[in-house]
């Protein structure tokens, strides 16, 4: 079993009081690893080692920054396949989804904001005779990152390297629940020459490593990705202190289906929305609401559709679906199938927990659900579940699509499925989403606006946003008189 130690100036650190925490395998159940469990006095070091060698790395010019990210790039890239089985060990999700779709985006990121940084240009406004200004977008510091166990290392990299490029020193706190691929890219930074001390990694709990990283006086923002409940909390905490805060939060996403959707491809594209690292993606439709003329048929392709999903061991390449994140989550999640039944929902697949046989007994595995016919007060519609868990409703026209797809508090991700152009913009353009899918369901350009509105987060991430959002700008007035 590996005992992982926090990274501080570019050395491994073992916690000061010595205590660790234990990491599980979701998909056996077993402790795969042993994670520091920090707390004020660790966070004090990082932060001092990032403020230390702060103006040395906002010093370097941008083709040199951007040279060590592609080197980072180039790294994940050459063990790729290590990577993506430690996360696919730690977060019980399919061998073949880490490598296809997490390392993917993890090379793609550092590779995108070292090529958009160079890219980009300051502002500058001539005032004629009288003078001319022009804007400098400073680093802020030492920032913080704060990233959930869903995709880690895909989104440790989609902070890191916007935070990285614009000559920000980085302290970062992954989830405790998945430490593994955090720890080893900590390793890799230093083999692509990023200096010591411009990436320090903490591990440890959220209550008291992560509450004193985003407490500590000398953090200059804060980029966090996580649950709703979390993300308010800092930003209360972060409020006083009058820092930029970035939160990306929860969903609770609907996919509007029109009686002219292409049924074939909407069907398709439903699963990939509906289940995908077993719904745990801040971006899944978890509500399928769907046109009474199509409703019948349509329900009855999904349901055969959903039934077919292989879930069990993640190293078995035929399992689409591994298992959940912890027995916690897994519980929660059959709280919500317990409270279906409760208010009279019809399970129409999955609805259960699996044992499969063999070394995957022990894992958090649920079968895929389908749930309709709930009553339309039912908190399985408005709360996030995230999990393998989708309810659906049926609409009679468009306006009341719109109305329960707006009836929630999220609105971060809608997907829109209709043959007809007119149909299509009118809907997005109703939505209270931050992102509408036409379609088609995560299909990311970098350079667009990431995030969501009402509590789906606050600010986006993507392109000029994240490069704004690790920057401060600064006026300069040049006179001409
Ligand atoms: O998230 P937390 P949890 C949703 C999903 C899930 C729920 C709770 O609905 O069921 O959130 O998940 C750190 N100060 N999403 O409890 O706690 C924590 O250690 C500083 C949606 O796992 O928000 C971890 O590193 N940090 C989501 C990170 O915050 C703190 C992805 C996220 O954990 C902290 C994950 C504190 N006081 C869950 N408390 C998405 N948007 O994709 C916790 N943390």
């Amino acid at each position: 079993m590996k005992t992982l130690d926090n990274w501080i100036g570019g050395r491994q650190v073992a916690p000061l009081g010595g205590a660790y925490l234990d990491d599980f395998e979701p998909a056996t159940g077993q402790v795969i690893a042993r994670i520091p469990d920090s707390g004020p006095e660790e966070i004090d070091q990082a932060v001092a080692a990032a403020r230390a060698v702060f103006p040395v790395w906002a010093g370097l010019s941008v083709a040199k920054r951007a040279e060590r990210l592609e080197a980072l790039a180039g790294l994940i890239e050459r063990d790729a396949g290590r990577l993506a089985e430690l996360e696919s060990l730690d977060t019980g999700k399919p061998l073949t989804l880490a490598r296809e779709i997490d390392m993917g985006r993890a090379r793609a990121n550092l590779r995108f904001f070292a090529q958009a940084m160079q890219q980009w240009s300051s502002s500058s406004h001539d005032m004629g005779n009288i003078g001319f200004n022009y804007t400098r977008r400073e680093p802020l510091g030492p920032v913080a990152l704060i990233t959930p166990w869903n995709l880690p290392l895909y989104l440790l990299t989609w902070k890191l390297a916007p935070a990285l490029v614009t000559g920000n020193t980085v302290v970062a706190k992954p989830s405790e629940l998945t430490p593994l691929t955090a720890d080893a890219l900590a390793a890799l930074s230093l083999e692509a020459g990023i200096p010591a001390g411009v990436f320090n990694l903490i591990q440890g709990t959220g209550a008291r490593c992560g509450q004193a990283l985003v407490d500590h006086a000398d953090i200059k923002a804060i980029s966090f990705t996580g649950g709703t409940v979390t993300g308010r909390h800092i930003a209360a905490t972060a409020a006083p202190r009058l820092i930029k805060t970035s939160l990306e939060l929860g969903g609770k996403n609907s996919a509007i289906v029109h009686a002219d959707a292409d049924i074939d491809h909407t069907v398709a594209g439903l699963m990939r929305a509906g289940f995908t690292n077993q719904g745990q993606v801040c971006l899944c439709s978890s509500r399928w609401l769907i046109h009474e003329s199509i409703y019948e048929p349509l329900v009855e392709r999904l349901v055969e559709a959903v039934s077919a999903l292989k879930v069990g061991d993640p190293n078995e390449p035929d399992n689409s679906q591994g298992a959940l994140i912890s027995a916690e989550h897994r519980d929660k999640v059959m709280s919500f199938i317990k409270q279906a039944k409760e208010d009279g929902g019809r399970i129409l697949t999955g609805g259960e927990t699996i044992q499969p046989e063999g070394r995957c007994h022990g894992g958090y595995f649920v079968r895929p659900t389908l749930i309709s016919d709930l009553p339309a007060a039912s908190r399985l519609h408005f709360d996030e579940i995230f999990g393998p868990v989708v309810t659906l409703q049926r609409f009679s026209n468009e306006d009341q699509a719109i109305e329960l797809a707006n009836s929630t508090d999220y609105g971060l991700a809608a997907t829109v499925w209709t043959r007809d152009l007119a149909t299509a913009h009118r809907t997005a353009a109703r939505l209270q989403s931050g992102i509408v899918w036409i379609n088609d369901w995560l299909v990311r350009d970098l350079r667009t606006p990431f995030g969501g509105v009402k509590h789906s987060g606050l600010g986006r991430e993507g392109g000029n946003w994240s490069l704004e959002f690790f920057t401060e700008p600064k006026n300069v007035f040049v006179s001409m008189r």
